[in-house]
């Protein structure tokens, strides 16, 4: 059966491209009537050295975020991958299963560990495998991402392949991405060349969930554009990373395919588009925002939401372990 898993770091504040990408992802797929499992993944923020405070305060208002953008804890299982242990128990073996050049491969970890491999942690090089635990310790068959994540999916799939053909088993599933939507890849608002990153140190180059309308509003307005009007098809926005960031993001909102919003905007310039793509965002952001602080006001609700939602994942997750144990030929599993 068709079942869906995705997680987020909780390594900082939540941009707008976690949003478009992910979690507006998240919440129609759940409201489709599909079977949804969604992690905050602190294991994998901790690859990257985190302040404990802050990763406890970012895990909350990262729940906070799922909720606040319609993730229902009554519909999907919603949880911190700690709570779980059975993620970095697969994990393990899945270290065994993944080859080193596998992940030499990976473009975010060319991307995170820079010249300076020698100096990052091993857990930043294993990332994949224990992402691929993540969503093979459910059997997940369906994992929507934005585009970056896409060969982070193919290796999960590599590892399924490989532990099933070396133990002779038909055990874990092929797992496909879900890369959907006008905004697969939301770029820096200063640079359409990157893309929209919660670590990025220039403030100006993201949207984040927690800004308010005059900060969202003044981003926009200066955001990085060309000086020509918007064009009226997709196709006039080839070699304009910028304009057709904004564009991406306009509707990505709007649910709506870039050439229907060209048909209406075409003709503009960005002096009247902007105004236009800001007041949507601050429409559709500022509920989002505003149900985010009433959240976490109770943080011993938040924590017992998690709680339960570790649980569920649980009845889920300890079974496939102790199947993966026997597979594998570890006695007492
Ligand atoms: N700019 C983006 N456009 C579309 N989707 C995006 N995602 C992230 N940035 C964009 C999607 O959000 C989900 C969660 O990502 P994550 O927080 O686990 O890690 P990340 O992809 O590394 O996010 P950041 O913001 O770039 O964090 P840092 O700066 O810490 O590396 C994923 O589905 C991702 O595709």
């Amino acid at each position: 059966t068709p079942r869906v898993f995705s997680g987020i770091q909780p390594s900082g504040g939540l941009t707008l491209g976690n949003y478009l990408g992910a979690l507006k992802r998240f919440s129609e797929m759940q409201n489709e009537g599909r079977d949804c499992i969604y992690c905050m993944v602190d294991l994998h923020a901790i690859t990257v050295w985190q302040d404990p405070d802050k990763l406890r305060h970012n895990t909350r208002e990262l729940t906070a975020g799922f909720i606040a953008s319609g993730v229902d804890p009554e519909k999907s299982i919603l949880f911190n991958q700690s709570a779980v242990p059975e993620h970095a128990q697969l994990a393990w073996i899945f270290n065994t299963v993944a080859r080193m050049g596998w992940m030499q491969r990976m473009t975010q970890w060319k991307d995170k560990a820079g010249k300076n491999a020698e100096k990052a942690s091993l857990g930043l090089f294993a990332y994949p495998a224990l992402m691929a635990a993540d969503i093979l310790v459910y059997h997940a068959t369906h994992v929507p991402v934005g585009e970056d994540q896409k060969q982070h999916i193919e290796l999960t799939r590599d590892v399924a392949a490989k532990f099933n053909h070396d133990y002779g088993v038909d055990f874990f599933p092929m797992t496909e991405p879900v890369i959907e939507g006008a905004a697969t890849r939301v770029m820096s608002l200063r640079d359409g060349s990157k893309k929209m990153s919660k670590s990025d140190p220039s403030d100006a180059s993201r949207i984040n969930l927690t800004d308010d309308a005059d900060t969202i509003a003044k981003k926009i307005r200066k955001a990085k554009t060309d000086p020509d009007a918007l064009p009226s098809e997709a196709k006039g926005l080839e070699d304009r990373p910028e304009a057709r960031n904004l564009v991406n993001i306009y509707a990505a909102f709007t649910n709506q395919t870039v050439d229907q919003v060209l048909a209406e905007v075409g003709g503009k310039q960005f002096a009247e588009f902007k105004p236009m793509l800001a007041d949507l965002a601050v429409a559709k952001l500022s509920p989002i925002s505003t149900e985010m602080a009433r959240l976490l006001d109770d943080t011993a609700e938040i924590d017992r939401i998690l709680a339960r939602g570790a649980e569920q994942a649980r009845e889920i997750t300890v079974p496939i372990l102790k199947k993966t144990y026997e597979i594998v030929g570890l006695v007492g599993a």
